[in-house]
């Protein structure tokens, strides 16, 4: 096994865990619940430029449905601090000036290090021929008619050569795209960019509180809907996943970030179009432990948890993405949750920033 399919396979394990439990349909909400304001917290009056102050307050996080999928389960009653969230994802043209204001190279654009590889497979595992180490990243391929749901080797293609500048490979670029999300975009990348910006990554309590736009216990962030009265409110995969896509939402890739109505924080696409990091580690059983029904973790335990995967070193991701499809991968939904590989973007993951009034961070833009 050469690296290139040891990569593919890391990223595959990744996404087939995640998706392992999309094999099934949760049902619709049965029981209906009522719209609960959050507390209101006075937002500050310096509101930074393309945010808006979320307002602090409790809410409950993750489901029991009892159809979700089991690393949403179960709800959980939680307390939230007011910050501020960028009403957007990142987009290409943003990330552009923070490039062309310092240089800086993302992960995807870089020489694949053995050492950072060897760090998420079993110890021992020999190193490839220093020749299939090359730049590139995963790339959505949607194949031309359906195939077994299974492999995701059928829709999934590493791409030598493709990056945040060329999001399908060399041939492709970001000219119509420039209020696109910015996407294959490594953890590290993201840092770095809300560094330079002044800002964080939300904290995946953080996104999902925003998330749900001030709604309780409903199972997307508008209701109880996906698309109520035939109005489509996100960038999702419409047809038959992967090959099926119809576009009857306006898009079959990425859309341009304010493309659907926001949600009642005036947050948009925060379900839907990109993945957004967050800057959690993926723990599998978190709202379990959160619940006291299962373990918490030692100090000195991996904080990242994915079953049958011992070296896995995730973040969480949430909001779904133009790749979710009611019969495949149902994560359009707040209490939905990924584990994404650290070292790795692909062409549906970008992220958006948060800020708390008490962050000590210098903008260095
Ligand atoms: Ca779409
Ligand atoms: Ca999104």
């Amino acid at each position: 096994m050469n690296l290139m399919r040891k990569r593919l396979n890391l990223a595959a394990i990744a996404i087939l865990i995640l998706v392992a439990s999309c094999d099934k349909k949760p049902e619709t909400v049965s029981e209906e619940k009522t719209i609960q304001e959050t507390e209101p917290q006075t937002p500050p009056t310096d509101n930074p430029e393309g945010m808006v102050w979320i307002p602090g307050g409790q809410f409950t996080m993750g489901t029991d449905e009892a159809d979700a999928y089991q690393v949403e389960r179960p709800a959980v009653d939680l307390t939230v601090e007011g910050f501020w969230m960028d009403t957007h994802e990142v987009t290409n043209a943003e990330y552009q000036a923070f490039v062309d204001a310092t240089g800086y190279v993302t992960l995807a654009e870089q020489t694949p290090k053995w050492e950072d590889l060897e760090q998420q497979l079993p110890p021992g595992t020999p190193p490839p021929d220093p020749s299939v180490l090359v730049p590139g990243s995963m790339v959505f391929t949607p194949p031309s008619q359906a195939v077994p749901l299974q492999d995701i080797s059928l829709w999934w293609t590493w791409i030598e050569g493709a990056n945040w500048q060329h999001p399908e490979g060399p041939d492709s670029n970001l000219e119509g795209r420039e209020n696109h999300p910015v996407v294959h975009i490594a953890y590290e990348d993201a840092v770095a960019y809300a560094d330079w910006v002044g800002k964080r990554l939300p904290t995946e309590i953080e996104w999902e509180f925003a998330g749900r736009g001030g709604l309780q216990g409903k199972r997307f962030a508008w209701g109880d809907e996906l698309s109520p009265n035939g109005q489509y409110l996100a960038n999702t995969f419409t047809g038959s996943f992967p090959h099926g896509n119809t576009g009857e939402d306006g898009y079959v890739g990425t859309s341009p970030v304010k493309s659907y109505a926001p949600n009642n924080f005036g947050l948009y696409d925060m379900i839907g179009n990109v993945w957004e990091l967050t800057d959690d580690w993926f723990d599998a059983l978190k709202f379990a432990r959160l619940a006291g029904q299962a373990p918490k973790l030692d100090a000195d335990m991996n904080p990242c948890y994915v079953p049958g995967n011992p070296y896995a070193k995730e973040r969480v991701i949430k909001g779904g993405s133009f790749l979710c499809a009611d019969n495949y991968c149902i994560n359009y939904r707040p209490s939905a949750r990924q584990g994404h590989a650290f070292d790795s973007g692909t062409s549906n993951v970008g992220f958006r920033l948060v800020k708390s009034p008490d962050d000590k961070t210098l903008s260095m833009k």
